[in-house]
């Protein structure tokens, strides 16, 4: 069993959600700091910038191995979409550290959203 932060598409609620179906959610989650997210064609991109003071708001969920074998096809690890990395999460009650999606392309010409997908208009 493998912990994995969401933070776009997979999250309760938005499109991608019925992925995570059956697998065990553990509670929205905070990253810590040095990541941001950009918007992407209607996804965002989750990026290591060393600075950032703010995390990245998500969710935490247990998933099996079947389950991560089908967000890493999802997510295109293996075109190079996004890798797969641990990161540091910073919300009490959870794990210190989880799975998640880091964006593994060019961020030319991509807006720069913050902390949180969706973004506020
Ligand atoms: N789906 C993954 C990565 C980006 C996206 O839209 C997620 O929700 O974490």
């Amino acid at each position: 069993m493998t912990h994995v932060f969401v933070y776009g598409t997979l999250k309760r609620g938005q499109r991608a959600a019925e992925r995570l179906v059956g697998q065990h959610f553990l509670g929205p989650a905070q990253t810590g700091p040095g990541l941001v997210l950009y918007e992407l064609d209607g996804y965002p991109g989750l990026v290591r910038e060393p600075g950032v003071a703010n995390g990245v708001s998500g969710e935490v969920w247990l998933v099996d191995a079947a389950s991560l074998r089908d967000l890493d096809a999802y997510e295109g690890v293996a075109e190079g979409l996004y890798r797969r990395e641990s990161i540091i999460l910073a919300t009490p009650g959870l794990p210190e550290t989880a799975e998640a999606y880091v964006y593994n392309r060019s961020l030319a010409g991509r807006r720069r959203i913050g902390s949180i997908w969706p973004a506020a208009c």
